[in-house]
This record gives structure tokens, sequence and C-alpha cells, in this order.
């Protein structure tokens, strides 16, 4: 206990999930955990904490329930005009991915309906996406920018989200993803759009404070790696840090280059390198797992998991939720994937919506039940910590705790 003053809050009777090493699930039986203002104070048996619960403090009985940290979903795009259901007839009758982003579908067809939306609009469709993310235990999420590709609808994106965070009371953090495709206005000149986002889109945008990371899509379908470096260079200027789009339909050595820029993330990373994975455990880039773009593309190439495990890469997993590749809005289901198939153990696939994913965000406050970390908690209907990875959706969350307080999920 830090000093005398006396706990607020009492979790008592939960089977705690700490994670509070580096491995293993750090299980607590017959728990409490006691929290004083959004933060967590004290963990430990029920006999060890008794004395220490303030005649005052709200003490809530888990009933033997499951207590983890809340969930955190650190990839996804989740404001977007309109929807791409007829591109997902279209795949499923032999069109790819790419042949329908080179005929101005893909990508391009939410930029056009995310730049006719309003800002009331964006905010109206993504509002009970992202309440679906709360009901798995969502209490952090961030959200790209991206299908705007120019200054005022890239800017709407980035607000939106952020009074998402605000309507719903939990953290959000924004990404800038202007280089996640090239607008038709710039085709054929693919450096100038850079030079664009660069020199006005991204300082614009960090200026009124919208920016927490700048991202980039290098792939074939997107960005080389020349471009990409140009948008980490400017984001570094701006003292913002970086993630990337990597490797995932080809190998460009995206890892290796976002990691040599210190970069908190390589994301989807299937055709990641040896030398990429060795620059990502150099520079301590997580590498985000993204196992619903792999299922809705019907990819074979799985991430270096042996890889990743063996160099100490941290791995997180992610939902991607994207109106293309990935219409995924349950980070459980995504941990479910992730096991299947990439093979993480439920465990990984925890560490992977939590302490990991907190570490993808460069938040170093969430993540596991330990004394000083933000009072983020989930409470589940269900006993085993593997539960959590085994259900393929499912209503599990029985409660979640935002920095201690209560939210209402359902609302
Ligand atoms: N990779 C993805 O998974 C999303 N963006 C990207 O660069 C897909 C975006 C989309 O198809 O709308
Ligand atoms: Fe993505």
């Amino acid at each position: 206990m830090a000093d005398s003053t006396p706990a607020t809050l009492c979790l008592t009777n939960a089977r705690l999930v700490t994670l509070a090493q580096d491995s293993g699930y750090g299980l607590i039986e017959q728990g409490s955990i006691l929290c004083r203002d959004g933060r967590i104070d004290a963990v430990g048996t029920i006999a060890s904490l008794a004395h220490a619960v303030a005649d005052d403090a709200e003490v809530i009985d888990c009933g033997g329930a499951l207590l983890t940290p809340a969930l955190i979903d650190c990839h996804t795009h989740l404001v977007f005009g309109g929807d791409r259901a007829g591109e997902f007839e279209q795949r499923l009758l032999g069109a790819s991915y790419e042949e329908i982003a080179r005929r101005g579908g893909g990508i391009l067809s939410s930029v056009r309906a995310t730049r006719a939306a309003s800002e009331d609009e964006l905010f109206e469709r993504a509002l009970p996406r992202a309440r679906a993310l709360l009901r798995d235990g969502v209490a952090t999420l961030e959200i790209k920018s991206g299908y705007g590709l120019e200054l005022e609808s890239e800017l709407r994106m980035l607000r939106v989200a952020r009074r998402l965070g605000a309507a719903l009371g939990i953290t959000l953090k924004t990404t800038f993803l202007a280089a996640h495709a090239l607008p038709p206005e710039y085709a054929g000149r693919s450096d100038d759009y850079i030079t664009l986002v660069c020199d006005d889109l991204l300082p614009a945008a960090a200026r009124e404070g919208l920016v927490d990371a700048v991202d980039a899509f290098c792939e074939r379908i997107g960005f080389s790696p020349a471009q990409t470096e140009r948008v980490f260079r400017a984001a570094r200027a701006l003292d913002l840090p970086v993630k990337l789009h990597a490797d995932q339909l080809s190998d460009s050595g995206g890892a290796a280059l976002v990691a040599g820029f210190d970069g908190l993330s390589a994301d989807h990373v299937e055709y990641t390198s040896a030398a990429g994975v060795q620059a990502m455990a150099e520079h301590g880039s997580v590498a985000v797992l993204l196992p619903g773009a792999f299922l809705c593309l019907r990819e074979t190439r799985v991430p270096p998991i042996e890889a990743f495990r063996q160099h100490g890469v941290p791995m997180a997993v992610a939902t991607d939720a994207n109106p293309g590749t990935s219409p995924l809005l349950g980070l459980r289901l995504a941990m479910a994937l992730a096991c299947i198939q990439f093979r993480l153990t439920p465990e990984e696939a925890l560490r992977g919506a939590t302490c990991n994913a907190a570490r993808a965000l460069g938040l170093n406050d969430r993540g596991r039940l330990v004394p000083g970390q933000r009072a983020d908690l989930a409470l589940w209907n269900a006993r085993e910590p593997a539960e959590l990875a085994y259900w393929l959706g499912g209503d599990l969350l029985r409660e979640l705790r935002v920095a201690g307080t209560w939210i209402d999920v359902r609302a």
C-alpha cells in the first residue's frame, strides 16, 4: 500500500488473471483487487488484503468469476462511410482483393462514401460498431483515419474518433493514415500525394491535436518503402511515433523499415522475413496480428509466429475492424482466430489483447493487474482464462470498468 488513505473500491472473490510476469496468467485464486482514484492500489488474496479494505469502500463480490485487465483493440478502421458487402459478394464469385482495388473499388469505394458523409453521420454509424467492441470488454480503442485522403475528410474522421472516445467514456487513440491509398485526383502522381501528406495533411492534423501516431500502407497496392520512409520522417519531425501496415500481401521489407524508426508496431506481418523479425526484436516493435483480415482474404501465409517467440517480439492481436478486409466487431473472436489460424496459445492471445496491445499503442499504464496501473477491468462470465479465446462470440462480459468506473456497455 502506498499510504494509509482508504481504498475506495474493492472487487473481491474473483479469479484474478494478473499477467504480472512476462509469462503465465499470473492467476490469483480467491483474489481481491483494491482501487483508488482510478488506479489499482493492491492485488492479492482475499485473506492477505482483508485488513486493507476501508469501512467505506464499495465492495463488489465477483462470485468466483474471472477478472482480467480490460481488453485493448490496438488496430481498427472503425470510422467510415457506407459498407462493402457488395465486394464481399464479388470476392466470393472469384475476384481478388487486389483486382477489386485496381478497378477503383476497395479502399477507394470507402473513400467516396466517407467523403460524402457528414461528421454526425460518420459518428452515428461508428457508435454501434464501437459499442459492439465494448461488449467484449474493450476499454482502450485505436481508430485510424485513411478513408478521407484529403484534409477536411481526414480531420473529420479523426474528430469523429475522438468524439466516440468521449461519448463512450473510454481511452481512444487516433492514428493518422492518410498514406492508405492514392486518392483518384492524384492518379499517376503518388509522390506528389506523399508530399501533400507530409507537408500539409499531417502537420494540420497534428496542429489540431488529432494525431497520437502515424501509419501507412506499405504494399504493392499502397505505397513504396521509399514513400513510407518520407511519411515516417515527417512524423518524426513532429515527434510522433510510427507504426505500419507491413508485409500483409508481399514482403516489401516493411517490418524492418518501421523498426528502423523505433516504430511502435508492424501490423499484419504475414510475409515478414527473418531479417524483419530480427529488426523488430532489436527495436522493441510489437507484431500486431490481424487474423480477421487473414480469414476474410482467405490468406494461407501465416505470420512467422515461432520466430517472434524465439526473438522475444511481443505479439498483439487486434480486430482490424474495417469495411473491406475485416468486418470483425469482436476482439475475443479475433483472439480465437489468432489461436485457430496462427496457433497462438490462449494466454498469448490474451496478452495480445491486453499488455502487448498497450505496448503497440505506446501505453505503459494498463494491460496488467498490478499496483499503479489504471483500474481498467473486465469481469467475465467465465472461470478459465482460456475461455476468453475459446468461445467463438457469445456474451461473456459481466462488467467493464474504466479507471474504476462502471461503464454501461448496453447503452
Ligand atoms: N490493410 C487493411 O487491412 C486495411 N487497410 C490496409 O491497408 C483494409 C482497408 C480496406 O480494405 O478498406
Ligand atoms: Fe488495417
